[in-house]
């Protein structure tokens, strides 16, 4: 009976993973295709791994550095060559690619059967063959259920576990994060890493503010608020402002 009260006051969080052993990116070094790859990570994690600037490449680096003493030559992330536009890329996560980091020369598209990307350690990318097995980066967004807590509790409770709210910089973060929340059936909208300070909305981590996630039309209570000045994804994947007092989620 109990156990049953504890669940239904339960609440979610999203900490992001920075240091330690459960990090955001994961390191694989079992070889594989690139599909299978793919199926791995949306198993046991979330999806293939995507990068969102130079700060990511450092995570990813680090977290392989710190994952595994083998030598690695190239590993497979989420790039894949859009099949309607085989001059874009995008992320197996969903979304565009918009940073790019490809070494001299790539992509080459080489035999023409080159349509996914994979990292090398300097953090540089190739595009390749999908049939080739390599080792591969996962990435793990965390949703964390807590009792309910107010955005400052949230974030007390990430940082005591060495990790922090997380901040949503790109449509594939976003995306991710929401199928994460899809995952766990959450029904309400969860805590992210964001606060309005000083007359402006800021990431927490310190991350530069540059995708924006607000919804179209309805209230733009977020563009002035008076209350409301903490951040959460929303069900419909998107951001909402809400009352940093306010005990997120009673039922989940
Ligand atoms: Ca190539």
């Amino acid at each position: 009976m109990e156990i049953q009260t504890l669940f239904f006051f339960f609440a979610s969080v999203f900490c992001e993973r920075v240091e330690g052993e459960v990090g955001t990116y994961h390191f694989v070094s079992q070889p594989m295709n690139w599909t299978d790859a793919q199926t791995h990570c949306r198993k046991y994690y979330t999806d293939l791994s995507h990068v969102n600037d130079q700060k990511d490449t450092e995570k990813i680096l680090k977290a392989a550095a710190g994952q595994t003493s083998l030598k690695w030559n190239i590993a497979w992330i989420g790039l894949y060559r859009d099949p309607t536009n085989t001059t874009r890329w995008k992320w197996s996560g969903g979304g565009y690619v918009t940073y790019t980091n490809w070494a001299v020369g790539q992509p080459d598209n080489h035999f023409s059967q080159e349509s996914k990307g994979m990292i090398y350690p300097n953090g540089q990318w190739n595009d390749g063959n999908e049939n080739i097995l390599f080792p591969f980066f996962c990435i793990k967004i965390s949703v964390m259920n807590y009792e309910k807590k107010t955005w400052e509790e949230a974030l007390e409770h990430c940082r005591e576990e060495h990790s922090d709210l997380i901040s949503i910089a790109s449509e594939t973060d976003r995306l991710l994060a929401q199928t994460e929340m899809q995952c766990y059936d959450l029904t309400e909208h969860v805590w992210i890493g964001l606060r309005f300070l000083a007359d402006q909305w800021l990431w927490v981590d310190g991350k530069t503010m540059v995708y924006k996630a607000w919804p179209q039309g309805g209230d733009k209570d977020h563009q002035c608020p008076t209350w409301r000045r903490c951040g959460a994804l929303t069900v419909e994947g998107l951001w909402g402002n809400y009352n940093c007092e306010e005990k997120q989620n009673e039922e989940v």
